[in-house]
């Protein structure tokens, strides 16, 4: 069982050698000794996803980008495995993947760590794996190809960025923000970039962070936890939701509790930032319920199939590949923030006041 791009490979060296075709006839018998998965004439590419689950809208915009992308018309054999935000069946799920030898492994893992074994499996099988969104943290790098996906640690650092812009504009005094953090999935890259960016927020400006709980990425969680942060205490005015769907619940639970979302926290108002920039998030922007929203694109589907297309070509290919992203807010309070990013680079990033003509424009 040669993985494809080794096939690939030796068809680019024997064409090069003996000036013939390759994989194009029916009996071709370079190749007939182990019989791939689904070899043959076919061009058609096997490919096994392991999707974190369906927690969010974030999500379900990703699922669609990787089933839209990697298409029978488009020419792949996509296996697509939920694995409703368990690490384990993500595990089975590679491990089924690589018995029935598929051509690619796309891994959207749902934490960083514990990884190893199951990616030396697809390895030492000779399949290669694409990490897409968060990341994995592995003893050998080898274990994976390449990565797509997003800069949590930055996105955190812009909402931290934009919060000082806006409060130092607003005249509010550092330790009168008083933080309730909603944190992603414990162990995700998302919620361990955003969590960093907002501690480190905390630790410059002098913050008053009230307190930490997860809302695993969503809205019911988001709520409940909401929901029990409101009776603890009583005066916050600042929710960093760590997604969307978060932000939904904790704006239900803000709002089912009698006291109003926005910007006017002298007047009692509860500040809401959160990320995605999903229809629903930006949404809510647009109405003022939340006042920052830090874009994290799901749109992976394209840019996995480029990577994939380089490796069939035999190219080489980055070993990990951010995704530019952008910030939008209710008004124009803050124009600009300078953050940091996870390579070290620091940069300047607009934030842009939403409209209803973004978000139309919007493809998510
Ligand atoms: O922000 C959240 C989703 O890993 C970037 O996961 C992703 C996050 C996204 O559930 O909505």
């Amino acid at each position: 069982m040669k993985k494809r791009l080794l096939s690939v490979l030796l068809c680019s060296a024997m064409v090069a050698a003996m000036a013939v075709g390759c994989g194009g006839g029916s009996s071709d018998s370079g190749s007939s000794d182990e019989g791939g998965s689904d070899s043959g004439s076919s061009d058609v590419i096997t490919i096994g996803f392991s999707q974190v689950g369906a927690e969010s809208d974030w999500r379900t915009a990703n699922s669609e980008s990787m089933q839209d992308t990697f298409s029978e018309e488009n020419g792949y054999n996509l296996i697509f495995d939920d694995a409703q935000q368990k690490q384990e069946n993500q595990i089975t799920a590679i491990r089924n993947f690589i018995n029935q030898e598929v051509d690619y492994i796309l891994l959207a893992p749902v934490t960083e760590t514990g990884w190893d074994t199951v990616l030396q499996e697809a390895y030492d099988a000779d399949i290669p794996v694409i990490i897409v969104d968060r990341m994995v943290e592995v003893s050998n790098d080898d274990l994976y190809t390449t990565w797509i996906g997003t800069d949590s640690l930055l996105e955190g650092r812009k909402a931290a960025e934009w919060l000082n812009a806006y409060a130092t504009a607003k005249g509010w005094a550092p330790e009168d923000l008083h933080i309730v953090d909603i944190q992603g999935t414990i162990g995700s890259t998302a919620q361990i970039g955003r969590t960093q960016g907002l501690e480190e927020g905390v630790e410059k400006y002098g913050w008053d962070l009230l307190a930490q709980q997860t809302g695993e990425f969503t809205q019911a969680k988001g709520q409940e936890v909401m929901e029990s942060l409101l009776k603890q205490y009583d005066n916050i005015n600042v929710v960093y939701c760590e997604n969307d769907n978060e932000a939904f619940g904790a704006i239900d639970a803000i709002e089912a509790a009698g006291k109003t979302v926005g910007t006017d926290i002298e007047a009692g108002e509860i500040l809401v930032i959160s990320f995605d920039t999903t229809n629903a998030g930006l949404t809510d922007v647009l109405n003022g319920k939340i006042v920052c929203d830090v874009e994290c694109n799901p749109l992976h589907g394209p840019r996995a199939e480029a990577l994939i297309q380089a490796l069939e070509n035999g190219e080489e290919v980055e070993k990990l590949n951010y995704v530019d992203e952008e910030i939008f807010a209710f008004d124009n309070t803050v124009e600009s923030v300078t953050a940091v990013n996870s390579l070290d680079e620091e940069g300047e990033y607009a934030v842009t006041p939403i409209t209803q003509e973004i978000i139309d424009g919007r493809a998510y």
